[in-house]
């Protein structure tokens, strides 16, 4: 299926950004969505400001549209109010608001920090099961499970991107494993708009040498990353975080922060 009508929340950020930008007229509609503010619309895009939190606002948010890519939420770690109303009812709202308008598929934007606290020497899937980092990251592991519920019990497909580091270039060695290309995350996330699935887990990641991650899932649903960054490498490699937990956990610099476990 070619969805013709999209839903883009969080869509004033950095990634939603990114894809208003590469999307603009290619769909018959571009549904752009934030608490913040958009600017105008342009050719093909509609504007809907809308919080997450607001149910009955995204239940109207949610109407007329295929596809919906859900990048919309606090992005980093923050007190537990604001992680459960932005990214947790947030996304619950979402996936109500989609079902009850009969949307066929939702992309959502999880984490690599939903597993942060794997080390750095274990080579995850999608189907490895969630060790957040943080209150961030177990929201997006709450996420996946919301989007598990919808698609076997409703019906709505749905892919949930466990995202590494979307950056224009790798900032540091750990990126060399975890970069996400801008080019790369628009080919990934036009993958889950046409492939067809029930519910899947992929990671968000170019195609680098020393990924910590085994994307062939991704790369079933069509995904072709033409991204490394090891063209990076010498750049960047003695860039290192600043603490050993930070370097030893996939998570990096979201694993020392408030830490009292075991080291
Ligand atoms: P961002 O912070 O630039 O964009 C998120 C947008 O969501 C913001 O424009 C914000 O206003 C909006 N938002 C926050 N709370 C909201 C609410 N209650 N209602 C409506 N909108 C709300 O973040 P970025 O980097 O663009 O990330 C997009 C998504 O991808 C996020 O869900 C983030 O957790 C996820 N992600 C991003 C990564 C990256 O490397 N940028 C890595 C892993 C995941
Ligand atoms: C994320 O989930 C964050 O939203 C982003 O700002 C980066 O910290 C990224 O993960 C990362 O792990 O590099």
């Amino acid at each position: 299926m070619n969805p013709r009508r999209i839903l883009l929340t969080g869509a004033a950020g950095r990634l939603g950004s990114l894809l208003r930008h590469s999307f603009a007229g290619r769909y018959q509609l571009l549904r752009l969505s934030d608490i913040v503010t958009l600017g105008d619309a342009g050719k093909g895009e509609e504007i809907v400001p809308c919080d997450l939190a607001d149910a009955a606002a995204v239940r109207a948010l949610c109407e007329g549209v295929d596809a919906i890519i859900h990048l919309g939420g606090i992005p980093y770690e923050t007190g537990w109010p604001e992680m459960l109303q932005s990214n947790i009812v947030g996304t619950i709202n979402l996936y109500e608001g989609a079902r009850r308008a009969g949307v066929d598929r939702v992309i959502f934007a999880s984490s690599n920090h939903a597993t942060g606290m794997y080390p750095n020497d274990r080579t995850l899937s999608g189907e490895s099961p969630p060790r957040p980092d943080s209150r961030y990251g177990l929201t997006k592991a709450i996420g996946e499970d919301v989007a598990a519920l919808y698609a076997y019990k409703h019906g709505i497909r749905s892919l949930c991107l466990r995202i590494g580091s979307c950056l224009p270039e790798p900032d540091n060695r750990r990126a060399l494993s975890t970069w996400l290309s801008h080019g790369d995350f628009v080919r990934l996330v036009e993958a889950g708009l046409t492939a067809d699935y029930v519910h899947e887990i992929v990671y968000g990641v170019s195609r680098n040498t020393r990924s910590w991650w085994d994307n062939a899932a991704a790369y079933r649903l069509g995904y072709e990353p033409q991204d490394d960054a090891e063209t990076y490498a010498a750049k960047v490699e003695t860039v290192e975080l600043a603490t050993e937990l930070a370097r030893s956990y996939q998570g990096g610099n979201f694993v020392p922060d408030e830490f009292s476990g075991r080291k």
